[in-house]
Order: C-alpha cells, then sequence, then structure tokens
C-alpha cells in the first residue's frame, strides 16, 4: 500500500470587505491540486483561528458550480441572462475595439466608466493595473463613496485621520460603546475582544435603533431614533460639561474650541430638547454622559449604520469629539476607531498611477449610477461602463433607475465577477475571475493591525483571470505601454511596500516567508494620548478652521436626516417608516447570496417592525406584505416583535434580485441622495410604508 501524500498548506488572506481581515490556511491536496480544507490561522493574534460562519465553508464558493470558467456573450435580451461561451481572445478584441472606437467618437474616452467597489479588498486586485488602465485611456475617474467616504470626512475634520486606536487594546477598556456598529456581525473578530473585557469587568453598551444581534447581547441597548446620533452626542456633551465630568487638561492641552464646543452645547442641547429629536427618555441621555465620563477607558466603536443618513459626515464628526472631551484617548483601550487602514503606508500613487489622469477628467459618484446611466450628470453620457468587484445592480440605490439605465441598448457593459451575478445578467460581455486562492495579493486591514499576503494556493478554476491579469491583457489589445502594464504581481506588491513608517523593520521577503506580521506600532499603543493630531493645529479640532473657511459652521452640530418624520411631516404622511436595510448576517453585502447554505440560513426577505405600527396596518407576524415608497417596493415577510422602536422599520440586505419573489431588493426603494459631506450613500435614510398584501 502506497502512503497517503502529504498535504500542503497555504497561507492566505480573506479578501473581503470586513474589518477583520482574517489569515487562513488552505490545505491542498497535492495529487488533485484542489483545496480541501480551510481554517483560520491560528498563528494570527487577530483571526485567532476562527473565521466567520460565512467563511468558513468558503470551498463551497470557490468549488461552486456556478462559478463562471469561460468569457460569455450575450445572446439574450439585457438582464435575460442567455449568454454563449466564446474565448478570450475574442472577449478582448471586443472589449478592445468598443473601447478605441468610443475613445475616438465625439464623446471621446469619459465617456467609458469603471465601476468597482470591495469585492476584494486586496492592494493589487481591489486597485492597481485596473486603474492605471483606465487613467491612461483617459475614463471617467469613479468616486468610491458607496461605503465608508461620509465617515471618513467626519473623522478627518476633527482628528485630521481617521478614528483609531490598537483593537487590541480593548481588552483594557473598561466601557465599550458600540455605536452604529453590529459588531458581533460586522466585525467578529473585535466582539470576541470586546467580550474578553466585559468578563474583566467592562460594560458593553450599544447604540442602535434596531436590536441587532449586538444590541441583543450587550449590556444595555440604547433604541436611538435613525440619523440622529449627532444630536445625541451634542447632548452627552452637555451633561458632561455641565457636571463638570469634562477632562480639562486635555481640552486645554490639546483640543482647538473647547470654550466655544462648550458655547454650543449648553446652548442648544439640553438633554430635553435631545430626547425630543433622539426620542430617547432624558434619563438615557444623563446616564449615558455620567458613565461614560466616570469610567475609564471608555471606548467607542463608531461604524456605518450612523453614516448612511444626510447628516452623517458630521453624525461621525461630532462623536468623535467625545474621547476628547472626556480625556479618554490619554489611555490604551480608551478612545474611538473607525477604520486602522490609514496606519499603512502603501505606495497607492505607484499602484494607481494618478499621475495619469488627463487634467480635467470628470469624477462620477458611484452611489449616483442611476443618474449616470441616465446621462443626468455634467459630460458625455456614460456609452461603456466596466464592471468588476462589485454587484451594483443589487448594491446601488435607487435600484429601478439603475436596472432601466442597465438595460439600454446603447451601453456597451463588462461585467468580470466569479459569478452570474444580477448586473452579469445585463453585460454584454461577461468574463470570469479568479477567487482569492487562485491568485497572489497584499492586504492591509481597516479592524486591525497586521500586513499579511496571499499566496496562491490553486490554479485558476477553467480560464477564470484575475483583475490584473485581464487589464494586462486589455493594455496589449488597446497598444498601451509594457512598463505600465507588464510588472508581475509580486513585483508590484514589492514596489508598493515601502520600508518605512509603520513598515519600517518588516522586510518584504520577510513579510513573504513568515505570513501576518505586525506593523510597526508599539504594544500599547494610545495615538493621542499626548495629542498630537495630524490636524493643521496639531490639536483635536473641537472647533474647525476648516471649515469655518469652507463656509460651513465651524462647531459640531445635528444635521437632521433627509427622510426626517420631525422635518419632513409631508412626506411622511405618506410614507412614516424610518427603514434601515443592514446586511444579512450570512451575507457580506451581495456576496454569498449564491451559496446554498448561506442563502436557506438567510431565509428570505423580511421587515421587522413594531407591534404598534404593525396593528395599526392589520399586519400579522409571518404576513407578506409590501415596503413601499416613491421610489419602488418589493415583497417581504413581516417578522413583528420589539426588535425595533416604533416608527422604525429593518429589512435586511442585500438579496440578489433573482432570489426574491418579485425580481427586486431593498434598494428599489432606497435613494441617491448624498450624506451631508463625503458624497456619501443614504441608504438608511429612507422612508416608507408597509401594507399587507395577498400575493398569488
Ligand atoms: N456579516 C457581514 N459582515 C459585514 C458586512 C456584511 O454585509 N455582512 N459588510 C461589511 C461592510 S462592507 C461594512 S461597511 C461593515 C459595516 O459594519 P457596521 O457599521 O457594523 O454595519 P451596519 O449593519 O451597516 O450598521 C451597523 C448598525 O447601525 C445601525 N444603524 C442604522 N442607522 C443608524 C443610526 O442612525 N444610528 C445608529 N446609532 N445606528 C444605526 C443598524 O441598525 C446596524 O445594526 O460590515 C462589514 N461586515
Ligand atoms: N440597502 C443597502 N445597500 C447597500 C448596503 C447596505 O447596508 N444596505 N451596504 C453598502 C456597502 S457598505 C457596500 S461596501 C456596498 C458593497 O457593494 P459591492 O462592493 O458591490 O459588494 P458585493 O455585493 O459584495 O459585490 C462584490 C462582487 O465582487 C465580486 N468579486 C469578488 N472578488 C473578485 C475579484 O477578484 N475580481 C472580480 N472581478 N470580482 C470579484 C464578487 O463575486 C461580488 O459579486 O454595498 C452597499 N449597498
Ligand atoms: S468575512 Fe471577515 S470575519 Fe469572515 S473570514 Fe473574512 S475577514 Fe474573517
Ligand atoms: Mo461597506
Amino acid at each position: 500500500m502506497t502512503q497517503p501524500l502529504p498535504t500542503l498548506d497555504v497561507r492566505g488572506v480573506c479578501p473581503h470587505d470586513c474589518p477583520d481581515t482574517c489569515g487562513w490556511v488552505v490545505t491542498v491536496d497535492p495529487a488533485t491540486g484542489k483545496a480541501v480544507r480551510m481554517r483560520g490561522d491560528a498563528d494570527h493574534p487577530f483571526t485567532d483561528g476562527f473565521l466567520c460562519q460565512k467563511v468558513a465553508n468558503y470551498l463551497e464558493r470557490v468549488y461552486h458550480p456556478g462559478r463562471l470558467t469561460t468569457p460569455l456573450r450575450r445572446v439574450g435580451r439585457k438582464g435575460e441572462g442567455k449568454f454563449e461561451p466564446i474565448s478570450w481572445g475574442e472577449a478582448v478584441a471586443e472589449i478592445a475595439s468598443r473601447f478605441k472606437q468610443i475613445a475616438a467618437s465625439e464623446h471621446g474616452p469619459q465617456a467609458i466608466l469603471p465601476y468597482s467597489y470591495a469585492g476584494t479588498m486586496g492592494k493589487l486586485q481591489y486597485g492597481s493595473l485596473d486603474r492605471r488602465f483606465f487613467h491612461r485611456l483617459g475614463a471617467s475617474l469613479l468616486d468610491r463613496t458607496i461605503c465608508a467616504t461620509a465617515g471618513g470626512v467626519g473623522c478627518d475634520i476633527t482628528l485630521g485621520t481617521r478614528a483609531v486606536i490598537d483593537p487590541a487594546t480593548v481588552t483594557q477598556s473598561r466601557y465599550i460603546v458600540n455605536w452604529g456598529s453590529n459588531t458581533k456581525v460586522t466585525n467578529v473578530h473585535l466582539w470576541a475582544v470586546m467580550l474578553r473585557a466585559q468578563k474583566a469587568g467592562a460594560k458593553i453598551v450599544t447604540i442602535d435603533p434596531h436590536r441587532s444581534r449586538t444590541a441583543a447581547a450587550s449590556d444595555w441597548w440604547i433604541p436611538v431614533r435613525p440619523g440622529t446620533d449627532a444630536a445625541l452626542a451634542l447632548g452627552v456633551m452637555h451633561v458632561l460639561f455641565r457636571d463638570g465630568l469634562q477632562d480639562q487638561d486635555y481640552l486645554d492641552r490639546y483640543c482647538l474650541g473647547g470654550e466655544e464646543l462648550k458655547r454650543r452645547v449648553m446652548s442648544g442641547y439640553d438633554p430635553a430638547t435631545v430626547a425630543r429629536i433622539t426620542a430617547l427618555p432624558v434619563e438615557t441621555i444623563e446616564q449615558l454622559a455620567r458613565e461614560l465620563g466616570t469610567t475609564k477607558p471608555a471606548f467607542i466603536r463608531l461604524n456605518y449604520g450612523m453614516q448612511r443618513h444626510g447628516g452623517g459626515a458630521m453624525a461621525v464628526r461630532t462623536v468623535c469629539c467625545l474621547p476628547a472631551v472626556t480625556g479618554d484617548w490619554r489611555q490604551p483601550g480608551g478612545g474611538a476607531m473607525l477604520s486602522t487602514s490609514k496606519l499603512y503606508p502603501f505606495d497607492d500613487a505607484f499602484l494607481m498611477r494618478p499621475d495619469l489622469i488627463p487634467p480635467g477628467t470628470r469624477t462620477v459618484n458611484m452611489t449616483q449610477l442611476a443618474e449616470a446611466l441616465h446621462g443626468e450628470l455634467p459630460g458625455p453620457p456614460v456609452q461603456a461602463l466596466y464592471v468588476y468587484n462589485s454587484n451594483p445592480a443589487a448594491v446601488c440605490p435607487d435600484q429601478s433607475r439603475v436596472l432601466s439605465g442597465l438595460e439600454r441598448d446603447d451601453l456597451f457593459t463588462v461585467v468580470h465577477d466569479l459569478f452570474q451575478t444580477d448586473t452579469a445578467d445585463y453585460a454584454d460581455i461577461v468574463l470570469p475571475a479568479t477567487s482569492q486562492l487562485e491568485h497572489f495579493d497584499i492586504h492591509n486591514s481597516y479592524g486591525h493591525l497586521y500586513v499579511q499576503v496571499n499566496k496562491t494556493a490553486i490554479a485558476p478554476l477553467g480560464e477564470a483571470k484575475s483583475n490584473t491579469k485581464v487589464f494586462r491583457l486589455l493594455a496589449t489589445a488597446m497598444g498601451f505601454e509594457d512598463e505600465l502594464f507588464g510588472m508581475s504581481d509580486e513585483e508590484l506588491a514589492r514596489r508598493a511596500f515601502p520600508e518605512q513608517g509603520h513598515f519600517a523593520g518588516i522586510g518584504f521577503d520577510h513579510l513573504l516567508a513568515n505570513g501576518p506580521v505586525r506593523l510597526n506600532v508599539p504594544e500599547n499603543w494610545a495615538p493621542f494620548a499626548a495629542g498630537k493630531f495630524p490636524t493643521p493645529s496639531g490639536k483635536c479640532e473641537l472647533f474647525s478652521p476648516r471649515e469655518e473657511a469652507d463656509g460651513r459652521d465651524p462647531l459640531p452640530h445635528y444635521i437632521p436626516p433627509h427622510e426626517d418624520p420631525q422635518t419632513k411631516p409631508d412626506l411622511a404622511a405618506e410614507f412614516p417608516l424610518q427603514m434601515l436595510t443592514p446586511p444579512t448576517p450570512s451575507f457580506l453585502n451581495s456576496t454569498f447570496v449564491n451559496v446554498d447554505t448561506l442563502r436557506t440560513r438567510a431565509g428570505e426577505p423580511v421587515v421587522e417592525m413594531h407591534p404598534a405600527d404593525a396593528a395599526r396596518r392589520s399586519i400579522i407576524d409571518g404576513q407578506r406584505v409590501r415596503v413601499r415608497n416613491g421610489r419602488g417596493s418589493f415583497r417581504a415577510k413581516a417578522v413583528v416583535g420589539d426588535t425595533v422602536r416604533p416608527g422604525v422599520v429593518v429589512s435586511y440586505g442585500i438579496w440578489w434580485n433573482k432570489h426574491t419573489a418579485d425580481g427586486v431588493n431593498v434598494n428599489t426603494t432606497t435613494s441617491t441622495a448624498l450624506t451631508d459631506q463625503g458624497g456619501g450613500a443614504t441608504f438608511y435614510d429612507n422612508l416608507v410604508e408597509v401594507e399587507g398584501v395577498e400575493f398569488a
């Protein structure tokens, strides 16, 4: 008898849009070249040997029977999903010839629009040769606003950078606030750290209109009214100043505008006013302030829930002021965290080559794809759309208009994906993409402090090609310079990895050989313990001279949602319910919807509503309902309970349209209105009505 062949373990990185950026280990059977097992990297301090429920069965996605294995050309109507296989040579030649034709037309290359987001977060496959290609071509630029830009701007105003701490120090936190963060679901490895802190005596508080899994597992759930977080934070600051709980020394030494902020909150944001805006009892505001002001160190995990509203940037800007007022930045385990991604000094200019962009090139906000496809934005009409790392037919707001735009006969659409997504159904040409097991990449993280390399574990399935490979082929077909596109993936990564700043002393070869490496950041790091904020003043800018110079209010204030029952009573008369559409735990945005076990776990589209709201509409638990507003409607199953506050409904996303009963998802109701700053999406700023309907 022969001995079984030894298997081979390959270290990789979960590429999905998730702050945890797990390290994983793939076991490959050398006899077949197939991956046979995957597990969380036990040597990765943050991953700690476990993967989330979505990725634990990742091989079901990698070897899914629906994987695209050859390029395809559409033979049916747009949206119908009928295609025939073609060769890569034919596909590349057709794309290049259409791009050349459009570039030479009266509209010029800006009539070509790339459309991508974070299907993979690897530095190379997320944004490198693709950007070089479209910059060299002179295509329209895409402003990637769909997720994080509002909060980015909000943090920058106050702190000069993203709110950041070392998440490992959260074990030392004694008061933990999940503020608009469903941490247990969307950041499960940080949740594990929070639980360790809780065991050591920390209190976990969650501020969320929905009793999310995180809220349900917390010591205290504060059901704030959607879009009113800035008001809540200002009310808390009112109580802190009123009761002398502020850290006056921290304010005096390290902050700009402590006195101005105090005057602002003392005059406009007393607890009674804030209680009316937030629909919280005065006592809740008082208690939160008291506890935050007296329990040290306090840590705020601020996340995306509060950003997806008309005043989202201001909400983040305002919450970011709190750790300065309480002095919590002083200690490890205190402060606030939005994202750690800015700590990585990758050379993005080398990867993306913005110097190639022709001067005056227009920028299209990706949240406004509906407007872009209907010719409603300045500049030439969009005549070609190249989609990769994204599924806009499912994830974009104002879906009906996105779909009617994608249906345009005069639009040439290319979709590069692993699967036949809703968007791919509208493509003229579909290209098969590799999974993370089939290509090389290098990763930062937005939720921890490790840099990681993803090594290729298996050969591409069928004729699948990675993003970088496809752009090399397209560049050659377009006649673009080899020096821009000829470099290998590993060489690109090496050149984008400067041995300085937080990468100092790591060494690219050491990283390649030894897997996750911690950034060059001290243990027990407390970045703003002695001020040193990267703002122009070097201080935490509670009062912002930059905002003032730009003609805006320099102090934090409350900006109501666009669709707010308190300030838009006419709209609310017709559509009285504020609807939130956070992701289903089993899905990652629209990724994984086609994985049977995960879709089965997700069940079907639901809408959670409060018993009082249900009774008023004679809706009973489990009944089929229609959720609608002026933009569209979709069907769901009513789940009636006290998981939401009255006046709020929650419908989880993001289903593939082709997997719903009526061929649309929640985004048929969401709007393309943008946040106050940062041009962000406002998915949770959405008034609707829910009606019980009998469907055949
Ligand atoms: N399982 C899973 N994990 C994910 C994702 C996923 O799709 N599935 N997506 C990933 C991505 S792309 C992102 S950006 C992150 C997002 O991570 P999170 O920010 O944690 O995600 P959300 O669920 O969008 O929002 C968090 C919570 O905010 C609440 N919320 C909504 N409006 C408000 C408000 O006005 N105020 C307050 N205080 N809370 C509000 C929602 O009810 C929700 O429970 O998660 C990542 N992780
Ligand atoms: N209603 C509502 N809408 C939302 C949200 C919400 O909470 N509610 N969340 C918003 C947020 S936070 C975000 S970040 C966006 C996310 O929007 P998207 O970034 O579009 O995210 P996904 O839906 O995960 O789609 C990613 C696609 O990329 C593909 N992909 C993965 N790897 C590769 C690769 O290497 N190459 C290529 N070519 N393709 C690849 C995947 O198969 C998948 O189809 O959605 C937003 N939309
Ligand atoms: S989705 Fe997030 S938690 Fe799950 S394996 Fe990937 S990085 Fe880890
Ligand atoms: Mo996101």
